[in-house]
């Protein structure tokens, strides 16, 4: 078999032609990420010609390119941002330094960790979602759906280009592992708890991707700041991607919301359920499950870890240097709640072992934006509902509330009061049998199944009615 050129068919900026070592390393995973991808990757569609977008640049006026491709050999690309002449760590003990371009070896273990936990999601998250193409609601979210998964895998590709480069033998070992971990396994489980999560329908993958992949955009950032330049510079390109999967949540939700509402208005019900549509208290219970599990993944309120990666000059803060602080904290507090007797209260930390709860804040305000946007539909309606998002101790397994019950509301309840009220709270067996009678797959270029409304426009000025699936192409017939 002819070799192939990796330096030619891994699009990258990072001079990969002039780097044997890391060449060699990549030709190594390579067809070992390939096995992976066909093996837990999109199940059933991956002689298809999708219509993707490819990153084949780093420039802000045009880095993606899109055509049809086989999702196997889909050119998944190692882009680091453009550096920062004359940067400096911005915050921690080295603040005012020139970054990092090698791993300083008094901090290699804390970096890896960190690097492989983030490259852990991304093929968990494509573990994840793998059977969902086959009861798609349309050809245009199925596209999208592809989309979010190949950037993921390319996300992991950006990890494992970082453990090879730059953490020798162990980085190697670490690209394997990551290969190797499987979403829900219980033998070798992904590394975070929602990545342990089934996404059994395409309202919990709407969901997944408005909040657990904008846990990705606030992580991200942190990383984005961080003194080792290489990191930074990979986060903040993943960050432009990312944006698009949370455009698919959040407008996936909202056409769902639209749905909902136009039905309630057509036939004078709230029980859409009758009229093949999701009731928008369903809707509201898959929401409290996707953001707890999501607020879990920030980590505890109270976290020496999380302090010693910012003292270090590892992780910052959210927009980091656009803060006017001393960048230290050693002085500081910040507000966490916690429980405190029978209630819940509102008490100053040290601002340094808070950094998960400030970041958390900051994903909290975000996350409710979009949430007021699908109220806004609801509104449009004439309709006298909204969608809230719970109080942060709601279904908690890791930090101050895991061991707490706590309702939406943030009260603190009975586990007998838990166990009456949760079919109320979180999404019941027949929620789930329900939302799945519904994923009937619906394929006809430009038609849309019963449960969602169609987008506002098609992905890349291509109109609604276009073949985003050539759901022919590599069949027998074509060979
Ligand atoms: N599940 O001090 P603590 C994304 C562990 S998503 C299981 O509380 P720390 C994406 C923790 O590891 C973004 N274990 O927290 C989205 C620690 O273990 P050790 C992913 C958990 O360390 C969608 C112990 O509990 N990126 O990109 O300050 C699709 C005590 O930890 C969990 C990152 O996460 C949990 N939920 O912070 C695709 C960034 N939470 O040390 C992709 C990198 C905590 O006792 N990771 N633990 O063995 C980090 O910055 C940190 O590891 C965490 C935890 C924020 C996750």
């Amino acid at each position: 078999m002819a070799r192939v050129d990796y330096a030619e068919r891994i699009p990258n900026n990072v001079s990969l032609a002039d780097n044997r070592r890391l060449l060699r390393a990549l030709e190594e995973w390579q067809p070992r990420y390939l096995d992976w991808w066909r093996e837990m990757g999109p199940d059933g569609f991956q002689a298809k010609d999708v219509y993707l977008r490819t990153a084949i640049s780093v420039d802000a006026q045009g880095w993606a390119h899109f055509d049809w491709v086989k999702m196997p050999e889909y050119r998944w690309g190692i882009f680091l941002a453009e550096p920062e002449a004359g940067r400096t760590i911005a915050f921690g003990e080295h603040k005012g330094t020139p970054v990092w371009q090698d791993v300083p070896g008094e901090h290699r273990g804390t970096l890896r960790r960190l690097i492989v936990t983030q490259g852990d999601t991304e093929p968990a998250s494509v573990e994840q979602q793998r059977h969902l193409g086959q009861t798609t609601p349309s050809l245009y979210d199925l596209r999208n759906l592809f989309q979010v998964n190949v950037e993921e895998g390319r996300h992991l590709w950006a990890m494992v280009y970082l453990l090879h480069a730059h953490f020798g033998r162990d980085g190697r070992e670490e690209a394997e592992s990551l290969l190797q971990r499987r979403s829900g396994d219980s033998d070798k489980p992904r590394i975070l708890g929602a990545f342990n999560e089934r996404t059994p329908d395409w309202l919990a993958f709407f969901m997944f991707s408005f909040f657990t992949d904008r846990d990705g955009k606030y992580q991200l950032a942190a990383l984005a700041e961080s003194g080792f330049d290489p990191l930074s510079r990979t986060c903040r390109f993943m960050l432009t991607e990312e944006a698009h999967h949370m455009f698919v949540g959040e407008a996936g939700i909202g056409r769902v919301v639209q749905k909902t509402c136009e039905l309630m208005r057509e036939h004078k019900t709230d029980d859409v359920r009758r009229h093949g549509g999701i009731d928008l208290a369903t809707i509201q219970r898959y929401l409290n499950f996707h953001f707890s599990v999501s607020l879990d993944l920030f980590g505890s309120e109270i976290s020496t870890n999380a302090a010693n990666f910012y003292t270090a000059g590892l992780k910052g803060r959210f927009e980091e240097t656009k803060k006017t602080d001393d960048h230290l904290l050693k002085d500081s507090t910040y507000s966490v709640t916690r429980p405190e007797g029978e209630g819940i209260a509102i008490v100053q930390e040290p601002a340094l072992t808070s950094l998960n709860e400030r970041l958390r804040d900051d994903y909290v305000t975000d996350c409710q934006r979009g949430v007021d946007r699908w109220n806004t539909v609801i509104k449009r309606h004439g309709i006298d509902a909204v969608l809230k998002i719970p109080h942060r101790g709601f279904h908690r397994a890791i930090g101050n509330f895991s061991e707490l019950r706590v309702s939406p509301d943030g009260g603190i309840v009975s586990q007998a009061e838990w166990d009456a009220r949760k079919p109320k709270w979180l999404p019941t067996s027949d929620d789930y049998t329900y939302v799945a009678s519904l994923m009937k797959p619906v394929v006809e270029p430009g038609k849309f199944a019963g449960w969602i409304a169609p987008p506002a426009r098609g992905i890349n000025g291509q109109p609604m009615e276009f073949e985003y699936v050539k759901l022919a192409s590599g069949e027998a017939s074509h060979g």
